[in-house]
């Protein structure tokens, strides 16, 4: 099969008659553990994954931005960078560009006109960030390609953060733009969702991190992501915190007879993830692989029961791969939930088994065999060589 970087590289070449003058890749990622948590100023731990987006682009004279999708039947869209961008009802890879080339504008960096060709190989609404890989993407291109100053991959995540948030209309965290931006091969990283500061934590060379897909997709701009949100600031400020990284099960169990109970599971999920967060960081570290799976099966069950974003194709898929992992490993779904993609991260021997055990007792809704990846820690963003 051909590589996104080919791909971006014959799609430009059909737009534009020439080579790019560069090509940047922008991995996917899987989260570990710490879901929901981001947006609460809390702890993440992901780590990016061979699977990833390439933008191939050059300068133009002008301030025309024209693009081309390899994956969308080489579909192309345009706009101009002096005039008001908006977004286009009902299209998708658009207005991740659009909103991208809007939110660096407008924060006053340095863009002109550009031709930019996309092409990729995470599996879109799977749980793996294919979004955030596209506008981390977009970003480091640009800081290249126009020489910007004062940009760091911190900067570029937020930059996509934002463009998620006030242009495509999703009020995700940081942690996809993080990872996306500042993985390190080899590693997860422990992220700090309030400082923003990132702490490596070596995966051990004889675990594999196994990534199913339900084959069930998901949609974060859809409401669910959003009302969890509103849920956990409505929680907080019951609490009278100024996010739920500031809350404890003490402080909650105070408040909780006048609390909604929703809203009351919402932040048990927050406040108890965190904690799994910290500890899990810790079992990685330590290859301790039978904590490291007692942490992943708990968090599944805050997920599917606290804060009720698995669906019961993803319960099944989380509970397959952690019953054939056994005492090898453990098992979680990952992502934003309802659909999506379920990780192990087991013992490297086990894997083939894990693997053969999904695909013997797992189907996807369309009667399909799951796809499923056996990846390392990827390293972040940069310039194809
Ligand atoms: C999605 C969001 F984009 C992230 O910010 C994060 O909240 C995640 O869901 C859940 O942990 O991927």
């Amino acid at each position: 099969m051909m590589t996104p970087e080919k791909s971006a590289r014959n799609a430009f070449h059909l737009m534009t008659g020439q080579p790019p003058e560069i090509c940047v890749r922008a991995p996917g990622r899987v989260n570990l553990i710490g879901e929901h948590t981001d947006y609460n100023d809390g702890f993440v731990l992901p780590c990016a994954i061979g699977r990833e987006t390439v933008v191939a682009a050059s300068r133009r004279s002008d301030q025309t931005v024209r693009v081309i999708a390899a994956d969308f039947g080489d579909v192309q869209d345009q706009f101009a960078i002096d005039q008001t961008i908006e977004a286009l009802p009902g299209s998708a890879w658009q207005n991740y560009v659009r909103g991208m080339v809007k939110i660096m504008r407008d924060a006053g960096h340095g863009i002109g006109g550009t031709d930019i060709a996309i092409s990729g190989n995470i599996p879109l609404g799977s749980g793996l960030s294919s979004s955030a890989s596209l506008e981390v993407a977009l970003g480091t291109m640009m800081q290249h390609l126009w020489v910007l100053p004062g940009l760091d991959p911190a900067q570029i995540a937020l930059l996509g953060q934002k463009a998620e948030n006030d242009f495509v209309g999703c009020q995700c965290g940081i942690m996809d733009q993080m990872i996306s931006a500042a993985g390190q091969a080899g590693h997860a990283l422990a992220i700090d969702c309030r400082s923003l500061a990132l702490s490596p934590v070596p995966i051990p060379d004889d675990l594999a991190i196994i990534i199913a897909q339900s084959g069930i997709t998901h949609d974060n701009v859809g409401g669910h992501y959003n009302d969890r949100r509103r849920q956990c600031e409505e929680a907080a400020r019951m609490l009278d915190v100024a996010a739920l990284r500031d809350a404890d099960m003490p402080m909650l169990e105070a408040k909780r007879g006048q609390m909604d109970d929703v809203v009351y599971r919402r932040a048990r999920h927050i406040v108890t993830e965190n904690q799994r967060t910290f500890d899990m960081a810790r079992a990685l570290a330590e290859a301790d692989i039978q904590a490291m799976s007692m942490l992943m099966a708990e968090s599944h069950s805050s997920m599917r029961d606290d804060f009720e974003i698995t669906v019961p194709g993803i319960d099944r898929l989380a509970e397959i791969m952690q019953r054939a992992a056994g005492k090898y490993g453990g098992a979680r779904m990952t992502g934003g939930g309802f659909g999506g993609a379920a990780v192990a991260l087991v013992r490297a021997d086990q894997a083939e088994a894990v693997c053969a055990s999904v695909r013997e007792h797992y189907t996807t809704p369309a009667g399909t065999p799951p796809e499923i990846m056996v990846e390392k820690a990827a390293a972040g963003a940069s310039l194809c060589p």
